[in-house]
């Protein structure tokens, strides 16, 4: 059974990975609207999986006796002077969500709760995982810099950066 505060705790991550969806599904609005296919397909399916966290924790709220809330969300941002400044928000929102999944993890410590401690573990890894994907990412977009030629790859790139991981992972 949970208690009243990791209730809580783990609602607020739920309003957290919502609000993660949401933003990139703005940035795949933005780089589609700019004719960005590749980089707009990246944002999507960055957009399920952050909708996949978010179902992951209701579930877990929900089988072990507390209440899932959907609450209302803080809006995105919209647009972006440039992509490289989309992808530099991409990684200050994950270093944002890294911070927020250790906060989580030391009140489970807390309050003794090791069933959370130990569910919270696979956000600990994702985490690492997608802020390393954010970094790396955005180190190829300062290499680019403002060549036409290079963008035109990269965006050609990531597209096949997401079907290639979906081929590796089909139940993703
Ligand atoms: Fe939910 O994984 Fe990133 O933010």
């Amino acid at each position: 059974m949970l208690s009243k505060s990791i209730e809580a705790a783990l609602n607020q991550q739920i309003r957290i990975e919502a609000e993660s969806s949401q933003a990139y599904l703005a940035m795949a609005i933005w780089a589609e609207v700019k004719g960005l296919e590749g980089i707009s397909n990246f944002m999507y399916s960055q957009s399920d999986e952050e909708r996949e966290h978010m179902l992951k924790l209701v579930k877990f709220i929900n089988e072990r006796g507390g209440h899932a809330h959907v609450s209302e969300l803080k809006a995105p941002s919209v647009t972006f002077s440039s992509y490289k400044a989309m992808f530099e928000k991409l990684l200050e929102h994950e270093i944002f969500v890294s911070e927020s999944i250790n906060e989580l993890v030391h009140i489970s410590l807390q309050e003794k709760d090791y069933a959370t401690h130990n569910f919270l573990q696979w956000y600990v890894s994702e985490q690492i995982e997608e802020e390393a994907m954010a970094r790396t990412i955005l180190d190829k977009v300062k290499m680019i810099g403002d060549d036409k030629g290079g963008l035109y790859l990269f965006d050609r790139d990531i597209q096949q950066l997401t079907v290639s991981s979906a081929a590796d992972n089909p139940s993703a």
